[in-house]
């Protein structure tokens, strides 16, 4: 074999930009926005660090898109796709037929999970993961003669996927209105978003009444008419919601005692973003499914799954034949002997125990300091997971009119100042590699609190 020429060297910024227009259809982005400014292309990464074409390092304080968990630039990871990829590419999991990594994988997620998870469904993303559980908790309710339990509960600002039922799972207004009629078995009650809509109460109390909406909503469905509540354990793209701590206990009660299935979509808590394996460990949540992706294999490769517990598990497993659903690249063996390689850095490294011992408390004590800055209303975290909320008044936590995009306008600020932070509206959000360091941290906060100047100075120029 002959070495092929780099086809991706040797091209300007501006070359990939006007390609890059002409070609590339993007996720979530307006092209008439993209055509005009140009994408930033991102050439290259190391540890917490990505780097544009032009060559300018950035932090990278989402890790990717909340996945990138054990930092960039690992070599453990790409050997173990290299040699996977050389010995056995792909084959599937259909009919009978199996292979070591998706095996192993299982086992070693099982493992891992808390007690009585014993079996995994692989899919190839956390959306497809999620078309998974609403096909095993339909076929569960099936197989138990309770075939009129088909409506599912969800929350307002939840994020749980693209694919058309995914995204009716999830309740993100801007994606429904391109939905059109929408897929009618879910419904939507309001998140435990003390910040946003708890001004003024008590956090704990708030929380019951937020976890009370599904008793409501149940009660107004009939509890034999529905099937599950799904969930976040800290909502992440609807802007880092973090229930008050009575939250998740309430809405256990809940589901137990109008005999409801549990879903705790885990795509971003999952794998060590809260300190645990699972967010379910750290706030004591016992769901029925949980859903993976993301930092299961750190981004290196796509993967994502259902992690199948036992009510649910022994019932499909032991009856009604065959369940009719898989993807072809379910348990891809590329992806699981990576996740296999990963999971094995996130354990035995200490990274996980790193981020709840250390880099987490310095991370809430640090992103907490930005409390004090004039723009914002309230800086909270958990986990490796933060949000700071702008607001138009300290005193009065008054926001910002919508039309203004204060929250863009601070998200390009840090672009143009090396430092990745997202905004979901006017709240900034910070989800950063597991593998952050303190002097990292203090360089994230830093360049934030320089950002939130910039922000605020703008701020006083355009009113
Ligand atoms: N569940 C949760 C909780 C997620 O955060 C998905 C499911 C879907 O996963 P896939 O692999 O199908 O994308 C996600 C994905 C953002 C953002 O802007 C968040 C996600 C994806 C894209 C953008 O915060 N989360």
């Amino acid at each position: 074999m002959s070495a092929s020429p780099d086809r991706f060297a040797g091209h300007s910024a501006a070359d990939w930009q006007a390609r890059d227009s002409r070609h590339y259809l993007h996720p979530f982005t307006d092209h008439s926005d993209l055509t005009q400014q140009g994408a930033r292309i991102i050439e290259r990464a190391d540890g917490v660090y990505i780097y544009d074409v032009d060559g300018n390092q950035i932090l990278d304080g989402m890790a990717g898109l909340w996945c990138v968990n054990a930092g960039y630039g690992r070599q453990d990871l790409v050997d173990a796709a290299t040699k996977q990829l050389q010995q056995l590419p792909y084959y599937n999991s259909f009919f009978q037929t199996a292979h070591p990594p998706a095996i192993a994988l299982a086992e070693k997620i099982a493992e891992l999970a808390p007690e009585g998870f014993e079996r995994v469904f692989f899919a190839g993303s956390g959306s497809e993961a999620n078309d998974t559980n609403i096909k095993l908790v339909r076929r569960y309710w099936d197989l138990v003669g309770k075939p009129h339990k088909q409506h599912i509960i969800s929350r307002k600002n939840a994020y749980h996927g693209s694919t058309v039922a995914a995204a009716t799972l999830g309740g993100m207004g801007a994606m429904h209105e391109q939905l059109g009629p929408m897929v009618n078995f879910v419904h939507h009650i309001e998140q435990p978003y003390h910040f946003g809509l708890g001004q003024g109460q008590d956090a704990e109390a708030f929380g019951i009444a937020q976890a009370r909406l599904l008793e409501e909503k149940i009660l107004e469905l009939g509890a034999d008419q529905v099937a599950a509540f799904i969930g976040e354990p800290v909502q992440g793209a609807g802007g880092v919601v973090i229930p008050p701590s009575s939250y998740w206990g309430e809405i256990q009660r809940i589901c137990k005692q109008y005999d409801i299935l549990l879903i705790a979509d885990e795509v971003i808590t999952g794998f060590g973003r809260l300190g645990e394996w699972f967010g379910s460990q750290h706030l004591d949540i016992a769901p029925d499914l949980i859903t993976f992706a993301k930092g299961v294999t750190s981004g290196y490769l796509p993967l994502g799954g259902s992690i199948v517990g036992q009510r649910i598990g022994e019932v499909i497993s032991s009856e009604g034949g065959e369940f009719a659903h898989g993807y072809t690249y379910s348990g891809h063996p590329a992806a699981c002997a990576v996740a296999l390689a990963n999971l094995d850095a996130l354990g035995d490294e200490g990274i996980i125990d790193r981020v709840r011992e250390d880099t987490a408390p310095y991370f809430a004590e640090r992103i907490g300091s930005l409390g004090d800055h004039p723009l914002v209303g309230e800086a909270r975290t958990i986990g490796l997971m933060g949000a700071v909320e702008l607001v138009a008044d300290k005193g009065s936590l008054e926001r910002f009119h919508k039309d203004l995009n204060v929250g863009s306008r601070c998200r390009n600020f840090c672009f143009e100042n090396g430092l990745v932070m997202r905004a979901v509206g006017d709240s900034m959000i910070i989800a950063p590699p597991l593998v952050i360091t303190r002097a990292q941290v203090d360089e994230l906060v830093e360049k934030a609190a320089r950002c939130l100047d910039l922000t605020a100075a703008w701020v006083a120029s355009a009113s």
